[in-house]
């Protein structure tokens, strides 16, 4: 089943434009290099930069808010055209933004998201729809479950714009259904590792997971830990427990053709596509652009 999104923002696609080509200098301050989505998502942007004429700048944080921050005053300081920020966490941009715009450099958020009250401080986010994923892959699982199902949880990284907006999303789908609850929650911060460790503390605490019906994963990456672990206790993920996360990178693909895995939402990482020529048009000639470009989302279930 290919379940398309209905966008909430505009969509993306109805955006592209054959983009003028920029000669510019742009700034990346990415997350990091954790997972699998990440580094697929770095090496489109830095593989398609020169399609579009963009000198690219990439900073990898490793994870740490300071070092973003960091990289983004250091694209000030150098007087960058433009800069691009996946911010880690959605709080504590206020002042670097600032200093940007005072700079006159334009900011575009890509991927996460910022909390800010001034959305004058960045031109347009351009990214997947997280809430909705949440909800695609809560639909799924009531839709699999009859609406009778003790889930267990494993989160993104804390206060990050994922990892809030995909349980909001879940969450409002499975309110929904009185037999279906969270029984178990806890941060795996979104690495294999992180998730093989919280499943590990899943399976202990819930007497070997029994009577949970399902594990929710905010992304594949602590599913496919959580895989692990469950093996390791001699549990048969897939089978026994109803699987679902999302980003659909090729390993869990891999995990649902194994029969361990029965869903995930796809989070598009080839989206240069859509990020560059928003950018090098705005740079172009400045307009008033969507406060959110959205990238659809699609639902992919193992056969
Ligand atoms: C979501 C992105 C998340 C991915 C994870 O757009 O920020 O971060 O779902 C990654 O795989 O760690």
């Amino acid at each position: 089943m290919k379940l398309n999104t209905i966008l909430t923002g505009v969509a993306a696609s109805a955006l592209m434009s054959t983009a003028a080509f920029a000669d510019v200098t742009i700034g990346f301050s990415q997350v990091g290099s954790e997972g699998d989505w990440r580094p697929a998502f770095s090496k489109n942007m830095q593989d398609e930069a020169a399609t579009y004429g963009v000198d690219l700048k990439f900073a990898n944080a490793q994870g740490k808010q300071e070092e973003q921050l960091r990289a983004v005053r250091a694209f000030v300081a150098q007087g960058v055209d433009a800069i691009i920020i996946a911010p880690v966490v959605v709080t504590g941009w206020e002042d670097v933004l600032e200093e940007a715009k005072d700079a006159e450099i334009p900011v575009f958020l890509v991927d996460r998201d910022v909390d800010v009250e001034d959305k004058s401080l960045y031109v347009s986010r351009i990214s997947a729809d997280f809430n909705l994923e949440g909800k695609i892959a809560g639909a799924w699982l009531a839709t699999e479950s009859l609406g009778s199902c003790k889930i267990v949880e494993m989160q993104g990284t804390t206060g990050s714009a994922p990892a809030i907006e995909r349980k909001g999303g879940f969450e409002a789908v499975i309110d929904q259904f009185p037999a279906m609850e969270i029984v178990a929650t806890q941060s795996g911060d979104f690495t294999t590792e992180g998730g093989k460790k919280v499943m590990e503390a899943f399976i202990k605490s819930t007497n070997n997971l029994d009577g949970i019906c399902a594990a929710f994963a905010h992304n594949d990456n602590m599913q496919l830990g959580a895989i692990q672990a469950m093996k390791e206790a001699g549990l048969k993920p897939g089978e026994d427990v109803l699987m679902v996360s999302v980003d659909y990178v090729p390993a869990i693909v891999d995990a649902m053709n194994a029969g361990e895995a029965n869903a995930s939402v796809e989070l598009r990482s080839a989206v240069a596509e859509f990020i560059y020529p928003v950018i090098t048009d705005y740079l172009d000639s400045p307009t008033d652009l969507p406060k959110w470009i959205v990238i659809p989302s699609d639902l992919h279930v193992a056969n």
